[in-house]
C-alpha cells in the first residue's frame, strides 16, 4: 500500500517536471539552430479603389439657433441648423449635374428671411465648397401705417454683435446705422414726420456686416405707409354701452363691463357708464336700454 502511495507521488513529480522543464530544452534548442523559414500566402486582389463622392458643402451665417431649409432645383433637400453664432455648415452628396441651390431659414420670433440662390455644378468623385454665405437679416415693421408724430419700428433678426444698416427708400434712399445684439436682434424706431418719414409709401431692407467685414445679402423689403389724416376717435360719439365703440351695444361690451364689475375708477373709463365712479347694476340697466344685439 505505502509502496504505491510513494510510486504514485514520484509519478507525480515527474510528470510536473515533465510539464515545467521539457518546455524549456525545447526552447533551448530552437535558439541553436538556424532556420530557414518560408511563408506563403494567398493574396487576394486588393478591391478596386472606391470611387469618392460627390459632395457640395456650404459653410455660412444666417440667425442664431435657426432651422435653415436647402432646395435644389426648387425641391427640398434638407434642413440644417445654424448655430448660437448663425453659423452653418453642411456637406451633401449629390449626383454629379448643375444645379441651383436656395436657402433660406426663420428666425427664432418666426420671420422669414430672403432667399439665397447659387447654381452650382458638381463633378464626379468632386467636393465642391461654397463659402461666405451670409443671409439677409430678417425684417418687419411694427406697424404697417403710422400717422404723423407716431414711431414706427423696424426691426429684425442676423448674426450677433454684427452693425446693421437699415434703408428707408422713399423718394430717395435714406440709411441709418443700428447693430444687434447678442442674440442676433436688431431694431430702429423712426418717428413719422421726422427723420425724413413724409407722408406717403415707403419700403424698408437692412443688411447687416460682420466684425470680421462680411457683408450679408439684404433683407427681404417691407413696406409702410405715413398717414397725415386725424382720424376721428370712435369712441368720441359712442352710444353709452358701446364700451369698445364699435356701434354695437352687444355682448362684447357686457363682457366688458362684466370684467370690470364692481371695480371702483375702472381703467376702461367707459365701463362706468354713468361715471358715479363704481362699475355696477346702474351701468348695467344703461347699457340694457341702449342694447342693439
Ligand atoms: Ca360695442
Ligand atoms: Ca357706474
Amino acid at each position: 500500500m505505502r509502496s504505491t502511495k510513494n510510486a504514485s507521488i514520484i509519478f507525480g513529480v515527474f510528470f510536473v517536471l515533465l510539464v515545467f522543464f521539457v518546455p524549456e530544452i525545447g526552447r533551448a534548442a530552437t535558439v541553436e539552430s538556424t532556420l530557414n523559414v518560408s511563408v506563403s500566402a494567398i493574396v487576394q486582389a486588393p478591391p478596386p479603389p472606391e470611387e469618392p463622392d460627390t459632395i457640395v458643402r456650404f459653410t455660412g451665417l444666417a440667425y442664431p439657433g435657426s432651422e435653415l431649409t436647402f432646395e435644389k432645383n426648387g425641391t427640398f433637400l434638407a434642413t440644417v441648423p445654424a448655430d448660437p453664432a448663425a453659423r452653418f455648415d453642411v456637406a451633401i452628396e449629390m449626383d454629379p449635374g448643375t444645379y441651383t441651390f436656395s436657402i433660406y431659414g426663420e428666425d427664432v420670433d418666426g420671420r422669414e428671411g430672403p432667399v439665397f440662390n447659387i447654381s452650382v455644378t458638381l463633378t464626379s468623385g468632386v467636393t465642391v465648397t461654397i463659402t461666405g454665405i451670409f443671409l439677409g437679416p430678417t425684417i418687419e415693421a411694427d406697424k404697417s401705417s403710422v400717422q404723423v408724430g407716431d414711431t414706427i419700428t423696424l426691426l429684425g433678426i442676423t448674426i450677433p454683435d454684427s452693425d446693421v444698416d437699415l434703408f428707408i427708400s422713399s423718394e430717395t434712399v435714406t440709411s441709418y446705422d443700428t447693430g444687434s445684439d447678442n442674440d442676433g436682434l436688431w431694431s430702429q424706431s423712426l418717428i413719422a414726420g421726422k427723420d425724413l418719414l413724409t407722408p406717403g409709401n415707403h419700403e424698408a431692407r437692412s443688411k447687416a456686416t460682420s466684425n470680421g467685414g462680411e457683408v450679408s445679402e439684404f433683407s427681404k423689403t417691407v413696406a409702410f405707409t405715413v398717414t397725415d389724416e386725424e382720424k376721428p376717435d370712435p369712441c368720441e360719439f359712442a352710444t353709452p354701452g358701446d364700451l369698445n365703440c364699435d356701434g354695437y351695444v352687444d355682448l362684447v361690451d357686457f363682457s366688458i363691463l362684466m370684467f370690470y364689475w364692481e371695480q371702483s375708477n375702472p381703467a376702461n373709463e367707459r365701463a362706468d357708464i354713468n361715471s358715479d365712479g363704481i362699475v355696477d347694476i346702474i351701468d348695467f340697466s344703461i347699457m340694457m336700454f341702449y342694447w342693439t344685439g
